[in-house]
């Protein structure tokens, strides 16, 4: 497929693996630590989760320490051997993968709780640990995570700050930029930069840690995260409402945040064809059906009554003035969770269907659905789907269009058509997903191109030989 997609891009000027170079990673490394395709199937490795864009890489190195990142990247740096550093796979944008033979970097084997400490909030991990582990660790210390996303299974923290991953509750806690206090970071030259930083506050020169936060693996490969963690709710509450028109559906967010106030964690809309999908593709039930919009409300406080009770008010409100037209709450955790399945499991549900267009994209609020019917317009009936539903709270629009198979017609009709409706809205082209491969040509849509220069020299800076995740982020990148 990156044959098809990308006949422009030709493989960089780097050296091909060798049995020398295999020798030395041979020598730092345990057997367990080197996968190589002679006797590993490394196709795990080398397709990212979409099943879109494939790598053909012949070696996968999965160090346990940040040391053994060092002495990898040193190595590689001097040899000039392309790297692309993996956490989870669970990628949207094909960063994750290689796109010819760079050597995967897999931080799978780094998946420890180095430390939370209750009072502060603050967990030291290792970048490989997979987000539910965390999970699980800090709720056993009263707190949870600042993040959520559906691919909390397998994701790992390291690559959520890679993507400065949102999720369903940046809403509520904001982004990765907030709550990390510092990382660990090895640069393409193995050199060591250590902001790993628990202070919650530090204003002595430039935050360095921010600039691996999104940089998708290249800037240097993330070993350790310092994460601010809020407390555990005692209350979750999940709301869910049907509702027929889009007009309907601001009105609820609107009287959401200012009857919630502050507990307010989530708001997500799921609009009439993906809850199609989602429940004929995966056999789920929703409670509320045949609506043009669903919209998931979720709480997390520290008073179950207080809270239940504010909720219980919003719901007799809505329905009362007709902002809604059904509704219900959820009456046990195991009701909240299939809530919650209904809209985690849309991407799943997509990919079921067939060949998925995914757009990750940030537009005005008022707009957010708006793309959604002048996609429809547009492509008329030659999508199996046109969908879409994402963080309303956000202004965060996860566009899904679906066909039998990768259609190029299909393709030439979205894109660059929804960039540039994207552009003309002063949007993001990528609002939580990241640029990777497949939004690369598309970054200058809405970065001005004094932002996309200053990025190339940050990357030159930071990685002179580019062999950190190259042919990602940048049009046309440093070595096309
Ligand atoms: P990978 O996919 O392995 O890598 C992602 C990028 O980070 C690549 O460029 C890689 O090179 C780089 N990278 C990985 N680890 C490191 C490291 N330690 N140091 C440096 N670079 C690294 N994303 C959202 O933002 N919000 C959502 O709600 C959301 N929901 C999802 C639901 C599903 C079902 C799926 C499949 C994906 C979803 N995603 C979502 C996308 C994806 O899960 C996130 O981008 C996630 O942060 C990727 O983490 P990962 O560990 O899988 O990283
Ligand atoms: C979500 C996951 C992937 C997608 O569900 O919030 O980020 O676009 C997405 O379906
Ligand atoms: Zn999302």
């Amino acid at each position: 497929f990156t044959a098809v997609r990308y006949p422009y891009l030709k493989r960089g000027s780097y050296s091909f693996l060798s049995d020398r170079h295999l020798r030395f990673f041979q020598s730092i490394l345990s057997p367990h630590q080197v996968l190589t395709d002679e006797f590993n199937d490394l196709s795990g490795y080398n397709v990212d989760w979409m099943c879109s864009v494939r790598g053909s890489s012949r070696l996968v190195l999965r160090p346990k320490t940040t040391e053994e990142v060092g002495a990898i990247l040193q190595y590689c740096n001097a040899q000039n051997i392309a790297i692309c550093p993996q956490g989870g796979n669970t990628g949207l944008v094909g960063g994750s993968v290689p796109v010819f033979d760079e050597v995967i970097l897999s931080l799978g084997l780094m998946d420890a709780v180095i430390s939370v400490d209750e009072l502060s909030g603050i967990a030291i991990v290792q970048a490989g640990c997979v987000l539910e582990k965390l999970e699980t660790v800090l709720h056993l210390n009263n707190l949870t995570l600042p993040l959520d996303l559906g691919a909390k299974g397998s994701c790992q923290i390291g690559g959520n700050v890679a993507t400065n991953a949102g999720g369903i509750r940046l809403l509520r806690y904001g982004n990765l930029h907030g709550s990390v206090m510092g990382l660990t970071a090895v640069l393409a030259n193995g050199q060591i930069m250590d902001c790993l930083s628990t202070n919650k506050k530090d204003n002595t020169g430039y935050d360095l840690k921010q600039l691996f936060i999104g940089s998708e693996g290249t800037l240097g490969v993330v070993t350790q995260v310092a994460l601010h963690c809020p407390s555990k709710p005692t209350s979750v509450q999940v709301g869910f409402f049907g509702i027929n028109s889009f007009d309907n559906v601001l009105e609820t967010l609107r009287l959401s945040k200012q009857s919630l106030g502050e507990i307010l964690s989530s708001c997500e809309l799921i609009d009439q064809s993906s809850m199609e999908c989602v429940t004929s593709q995966l056999k789920l039930k929703s409670p509320v059906n045949d609506f043009p919009f669903y919209i998931l409300i979720e709480t997390s406080g520290s008073n179950a009554d207080h809270d239940a009770e504010k909720l219980n008010s919003l719901l007799e409100t809505l329905l009362k003035n007709g902002t809604i037209m059904d509704g219900t709450l959820a009456a046990d955790s195991t009701q909240a969770t299939n809530l919650w399945a209904l809209r985690e499991r849309i991407a799943e549900a997509l990919a079921s269907e067939g060949y998925v267009y995914k757009y990750d994209v940030s537009v005005p609020i008022r707009q957010f659905y708006q793309l959604v019917d002048v996609m429809r317009a547009e492509l008329g009936s030659l999508p199996i789907r046109c969908c879409g539903y994402g963080h309303l709270g956000d202004g965060n629009l996860h566009l899904n269009i679906t066909s039998q198979e990768y259609n190029t017609v299909l393709l030439n009709k979205i894109e660059p058509f929804v960039y540039n409706w994207v552009s003309r809205q002063r949007g993001s082209v990528s609002a939580e997903h990241g640029v990777g491969l497949k939004k690369r040509d598309y970054i200058e849509y809405t970065k001005s191109p004094t932002s996309v220069y200053w990025m190339r020299r940050m990357k030159k800076l930071f990685d002179p030989n580019n062999i950190l995740n190259p042919y990602k982020i940048f049009p046309g990148s440093l070595n096309d």
